[in-house]
């Protein structure tokens, strides 16, 4: 059963960024999809919650270098 999760990540300003994120939240395991919005800062997940935690795909994007938090 797959879950989404909403991100909002501060730091990004262009394009590259962007990918960048993407990159880091999409080879974790059990992510199925990520998505980022340059403009409106969010990234959108959709993951299996058996696999990876919410913790840990902060904790990828905040590796890539990016601040993050959890949206409602
Ligand atoms: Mo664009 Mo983002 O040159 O860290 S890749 S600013």
């Amino acid at each position: 059963v797959s879950a989404e999760l909403d991100l909002s990540v501060q730091g990004m300003t262009c394009a590259n960024c962007v990918g960048r994120v993407e990159r880091a939240l999409n080879k974790q395991d059990g992510v199925l999809s990520a998505s980022v919005n340059l403009a409106t800062e969010r990234a959108t997940v959709t993951y299996l919650p058996a696999q990876v935690s919410p913790g840990q795909l902060k904790a990828a994007v905040r590796a890539a270098g990016y601040d993050v938090r959890e949206d409602q």
